[in-house]
């Protein structure tokens, strides 16, 4: 009697295993897999356009990612800038939502041509939005500021070429004539 009891025990304890086993590799993973890739790669570079007093420029462009980790501008420093380099990102708009701001001072720009990395904190973002890399209008006198690389032409379909030469007050883009030159880098 008692040995039937061990074995019902033993039968019961194994199914309850069995059962618990099954139920686990079962279940759905749970964990969203992310994957860092290079979105937007736009590396053609013809001439740089000046960031100096009144005079900026920003580039809009769409993503494939769904977390923006960072960009890369292709720039570099002329003369000896008295005013800090701010990077923007901006959404739906050049004078749309403010994402995120980055701020360089002179000294840690290159004066040789480079790519700048701007951080993004790994912003959340659509692909059914348009979003802006805006360097903002520069003080001061036409002698120094920031060059920003761009290429001649419409290289880069998705986004366009934008620029102020009076503060911010007004933001032209031309969309056939150039684009600026840019990378994107963030999470699928
Ligand atoms: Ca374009």
């Amino acid at each position: 009697m008692r040995k039937e009891k061990i074995i019902v025990m033993m039968l019961m304890t194994t199914i309850i295993a069995v059962t618990l086993i099954t139920s686990i590799q079962a279940r759905p993973i749970e964990t969203k897999l992310r994957y860092f890739v290079q979105d937007v790669n736009q590396d053609v570079f013809n001439r740089g356009f000046p960031v100096r007093n009144n005079w900026g420029a920003a580039q809009s462009f769409k993503v494939n990612v769904s977390e923006l980790s960072h960009a890369q501008i292709y720039l570099r420093k002329f003369g000896n800038p008295d005013f800090d380099l701010r990077v923007e990102l901006k959404e739906n708009g050049i004078n749309g939502t403010l994402l995120d701001v980055d701020i360089f001072s002179p000294g840690s720009i290159n004066s040789s041509w480079n790519w700048l990395s701007v951080d993004f904190n790994n912003i959340s973002v659509n692909s059914n939005s348009t979003y802006f890399i805006v360097l903002s209008p520069g003080t001061g006198n036409n002698s120094y500021g920031y060059e920003w690389g761009y290429a001649f032409g419409n290289v880069y379909d998705d986004g366009s070429f934008w620029f102020t030469r009076d503060g911010g007050d007004l933001w032209r883009d031309l969309p056939t004539r150039y684009d600026f030159t840019f990378r994107t880098f963030g999470y699928i």
